[in-house]
C-alpha cells in the first residue's frame, strides 16, 4: 500500500479484516517492521482517539514518532497558490510539506473540510497537496470528505459483533449545534457499500449526502421505520451538503436524538458513534451508557485498523 485515504485503497477487505484480528490477537507481531523508521502526524485539527490510537499503532509496529499541531506552535500556513502573502500566515503550505516530508518515512494527515469552498473540500486539496508534495506515503486521519481509519475500525467492531451473515446496519443522522462535516458518514457508507450488509441511511429532508456515498444504500426519511428490525445503529450529525446549504445547519430537532423509543423498535440493536459525542444531542445517557453501547470498544478498534493500514505501508516501502 502507498496511501490510504479510502476504502478503495484496500484491495482485498477479508483479507484486511483477517489482518486486523491477527493483530488483534498479538498487537506486537510486527514490532520490527517499523524499526528506525519515523511516522509523522499533522494535525489541523483537534484530536482525541485518532492522536492515541495512531500513535500507539506505531509503537507496535517499532516505529518513531512526530507529532505536528499545525495551530499550536507552527507557523500560518497559507494553501492557496499565487496569494500575495502580506497578512498574517508567514509560511506557505508548498515549503512546509516538502520539509515536513523530508523528517520521516510515513506522513499521517488530520484536515477536516473548510466548508468555505465545497469544491475544494471535495477534491481534498490538502491532503492531495500532502500526496503531491511530501515524496512520501500519505493516510487520512480525517480529511474532507472520509475518514477511513474509523470506517475500518467500525467495520472491525461490526464483524466481532454481528450474529448473522447479513445484519442490518442503519446509519441515522443526529442534531448537534454546530456545523459538523460529512467525513464519517461518507466514509462509512462507502465501507457498509464494500460489505454484503443490508445497508440504510435516514435523515431529514434536507440532509442528502453526495450520491457518490450514498451508492446503493437505501434512503429512509422515516427515522422510526428505518430503525424497525436494526441490528446496528450507528448515529452522526453532519452539515447540509447539497447546493447553497452546503455546510450549513438545518436542523437541531431533537426528535432525531437517539433515545430508547427508536431503539425499541429494533432488534435488539447495538449502538454506535466515532466519538466525540454530544450527549442528549446525539443519544440519550441511557442508550450510550446501555450495553447495547459499543463506543468504547469500537474507539479501541482504531489502535487496530491503525496498526493493519501503517503495516501495508510500512511493507511498501521495502
Ligand atoms: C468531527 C467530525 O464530525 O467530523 C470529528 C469526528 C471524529 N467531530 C467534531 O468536530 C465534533
Ligand atoms: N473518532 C475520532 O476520530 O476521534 P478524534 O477526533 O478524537 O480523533
Amino acid at each position: 500500500m502507498r496511501n490510504f485515504t479510502s476504502v478503495n485503497d484496500i484491495c482485498d477487505l477479508k483479507k484486511a479484516l483477517e489482518e486486523a484480528f491477527e493483530i488483534k490477537a498479538d498487537r506486537y507481531k510486527y514490532c520490527d517492521l517499523g524499526k528506525n523508521k519515523t511516522l509523522m502526524m499533522v494535525f489541523f485539527n483537534s484530536s482525541l482517539r485518532t492522536r492515541l490510537s495512531t500513535q500507539k499503532a506505531a509503537l507496535n509496529l517499532g516505529m518513531n514518532v512526530i507529532v505536528l499541531d499545525i495551530n499550536q506552535g507552527a507557523w500560518k500556513l497559507e494553501t492557496e497558490r499565487g496569494v500575495i502573502m502580506d497578512g498574517d500566515k508567514p509560511e506557505h503550505i508548498l515549503e512546509a510539506i516538502p520539509v515536513m516530508g523530508s523528517y520521516c518515512d510515513v506522513i499521517g494527515v488530520r484536515s477536516f473540510a473548510r466548508f468555505e469552498n465545497k469544491a475544494d473540500d471535495y477534491n481534498e486539496v490538502i491532503l492531495n497537496q500532502f500526496i503531491k508534495y511530501s515524496g512520501r506515503p500519505v493516510f487520512s486521519m480525517e480529511a474532507a470528505t472520509r475518514h477511513p481509519l474509523q470506517s475500518f475500525a467500525d467495520l472491525i467492531t461490526i464483524e466481532e459483533h454481528k450474529t448473522k451473515a447479513r445484519p442490518k446496519v442503519v446509519l441515522t443522522w443526529a442534531p448537534h449545534p454546530k456545523a459538523l462535516p460529512q467525513a464519517v458518514p461518507n466514509s462509512f457508507a462507502e465501507w457498509m457499500n464494500a460489505t454484503d450488509y443490508e445497508f440504510v441511511i435516514t435523515h431529514p429532508k434536507g440532509y442528502e449526502l453526495d450520491p457518490a456515498f450514498v451508492g446503493n444504500a437505501r434512503v429512509e426519511y422515516d427515522q422510526m421505520k428505518a430503525f424497525e428490525g436494526a441490528d446496528f445503529v450507528y448515529a452522526k450529525n453532519w452539515a447540509a451538503y447539497t447546493g447553497d446549504n452546503y455546510g450549513k445547519v438545518l436542523s437541531t430537532d431533537r426528535e432525531w436524538t437517539v433515545s430508547d423509543r427508536q431503539m425499541a423498535v429494533t432488534n435488539n440493536a447495538y449502538f454506535m458513534h466515532c466519538l466525540p459525542v454530544r450527549r442528549n444531542m446525539i443519544v440519550t445517557d441511557d442508550v450510550i451508557e446501555s450495553e447495547r453501547s459499543l463506543v468504547i470498544p469500537e474507539a479501541a478498534n482504531r489502535e487496530i485498523s491503525a496498526t493493519v493500514v501503517l503495516k501495508n505501508i510500512l511493507e511498501g516501502l521495502k
